[in-house]
């Protein structure tokens, strides 16, 4: 059984709390001020502005939190007088972070300082060419890192103090930010935003950014945002399935969109927005175009009976290689490597099934590989095509054994789903790793199926509660458990929607 089920029933909150080792205290901000009295901080203040009269180059990472961060460093410069340029390098020319080649061009255009946001701690060889060159680097980073002795400071959430430990690259630069000047509604929103894209813990700090951000935004007008999710934000979900991928897609797809345009957009005013949101709208929309056809010749490569699921091919794009994996990973269950193939390097993403630990798995060939990191879930790899047999004989050498990781599910009653459940389930959010969004079981009581479009799946559970599904796999699926996530129902107001995970 893929899930764990959980007797809830009139008691979901108490138990989903007392499962996952939660306290509502801890959820609570009553008593928390930012403490912008941190020796990191203030070293790092003092820095800047012993720095002043330099010319700086902010280089950001190109995700939504180094796009964020980057925003928020390139405001605090100008606020602070101080000459500067940023560049968020190329996914596909540069990779990932600080390299030499940016550091020599960072030279010939006479730049002093080398600000690095969202990157930066573990590029040692980049940051001691800088130097030799005579340049300072300073860096705000939230990466994990084991020694950093050749920057000249750093500001990282391990030197902070309790409560920032889980901060992203744009948290830090808007502790920053804010320890020189007031707080800025539009600056603290891409903070949370940030936070909310790089799925950190939400507690302390992150969670006054995020509660905050849903205070500015149902108040003010954050035009940016509100853009590029088409109509007003009312949710972190309006935030985390329509703006931050609008974001993302960028860097997916290097060669066609350019990264370093969002960080104008970003702090422009709302007619220059508005021109563009259809530009935006039209990355993205290809960005799914590609991610779906990648997935579709995905599924005609691959042999579903592997161990570990690899597969390439010439058109396949870097910058999509982890949506598909995920997306792979998520239909066959199982480790899934995809990679593109081009100038003689294989280079993609991994992803694996809660439970397993795809890092761990290629951790022992990592000196075979020109480029390798992630995490348990998920890594990025790159390597030379010379090594791609040796690579597929590794991993059939491995003896892999699936064993199936159980989801928690609650089985809850169809009343105790009422609009004040709802009200204390928001309490919790934003969701993140470590607080996870409560998935809910009800039982089927004969409940009537309607298709829609010929497709989806829908029902009516009461005149208040409805289950939707747009999966087409569900159209006549027999099953004793409806599972899915509680929704506030968009279209009908006080009615609460199901949105279907599974029927089992
Ligand atoms: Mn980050």
């Amino acid at each position: 059984m893929k899930y764990r089920l959980i007797p809830a029933k009139g008691d979901l909150i108490n138990i989903y709390l007392k499962n996952n080792a939660l306290n509502k205290a801890d959820f609570l901000l009553n008593d928390f001020t930012v403490d912008h009295n941190q020796e990191a901080l203030l070293a790092f203040k003092d820095k800047l502005l012993e720095n002043r009269d330099k010319k700086f180059l902010i280089v950001g990472d190109y995700d939504c939190d180094g796009i964020c961060g980057t925003v928020i460093t390139k405001r605090l410069l100008e606020k602070l007088d101080i000459a500067h340029n940023f560049y968020i390098p190329s996914r596909v020319r540069d990779g990932y972070g600080l390299n030499e080649s940016i550091v020599d061009k960072a030279y010939a255009n006479s730049f002093d300082v080398l600000l690095l946001v969202d990157n930066g701690i573990v590029a040692d060889e980049a940051i001691i060419k800088a130097k030799e060159k005579g340049m300072k680097v300073f860096i705000i980073d939230h990466h994990e890192f084991e020694k950093q002795d050749h920057c000249d400071i750093y500001l990282h959430p391990t030197i902070l103090k309790e409560g920032y430990k889980n901060l992203c690259g744009a948290a830090l630069a808007y502790l920053l930010y804010s320890s020189f000047f007031d707080s800025d509604d539009t600056l603290l929103s891409y903070a949370a935003l940030a936070t909310l894209a790089d799925m950190v813990d939400v507690e302390a700090y992150n969670r006054y950014l995020c509660t905050e951000m849903m205070n500015i935004i149902k108040t003010k007008d954050i035009y940016q945002l509100e853009l590029l999710n088409g109509k007003k934000i009312n949710s972190y979900d309006d935030l985390s399935f329509n703006v931050i991928p609008k974001i993302n897609a960028f860097s997916r797809l290097d060669g066609l969109a350019n990264v370093n345009f969002l960080v104008r957009y970003l702090l422009e005013n709302r007619s220059f927005c508005q021109s563009k949101i259809n530009g935006i709208t039209y990355i993205n929309d290809l960005r799914r175009k590609y991610s779906r056809d990648m997935t579709n010749k995905a599924v005609s490569l691959i042999n579903e009976n592997d161990k570990v699921i690899v597969v390439s091919d010439e058109s396949f794009k870097e910058g999509i290689c982890g949506l598909c994996a995920n997306r792979l990973m998520n239909i066959y269950n199982k480790c899934v490597i995809v990679l593109s193939h081009n100038e003689g390097i294989y280079k993609g993403s991994g992803r694996c099934p809660l439970g397993f630990d795809i890092y761990r798995l290629l951790s022992p060939i990592k000196d075979n590989l020109l480029t390798f990191g992630g995490h348990e879930q998920a890594v990025g790899l790159s390597f030379n095509e010379e090594y791609y047999d040796d690579f597929i004989k590794y991993l059939q050498s491995l003896n892999i054994v699936y064993e199936e990781y159980q989801q928690d599910v609650y089985e809850i009653d169809l009343d105790d789903i009422n609009g004040n459940l709802l009200k204390e389930l928001a309490f919790f959010q934003p969701y993140s790793e470590k607080v996870k969004e409560p998935l809910i079981a009800l039982k089927n009581n004969n409940y009537q199926r309607t298709i829609l479009k010929e497709k989806y799946t829908r029902f009516n559970l009461s005149n208040r509660v409805s289950a939707i599904t747009f999966d087409e796999k569900y159209k006549n699926r027999e099953f004793t458990y409806l599972i899915g996530y509680l929704r506030p129902d968009t279209y009908r107001s006080n009615n609460i929607s199901i949105m279907i995970e599974d029927l089992i």
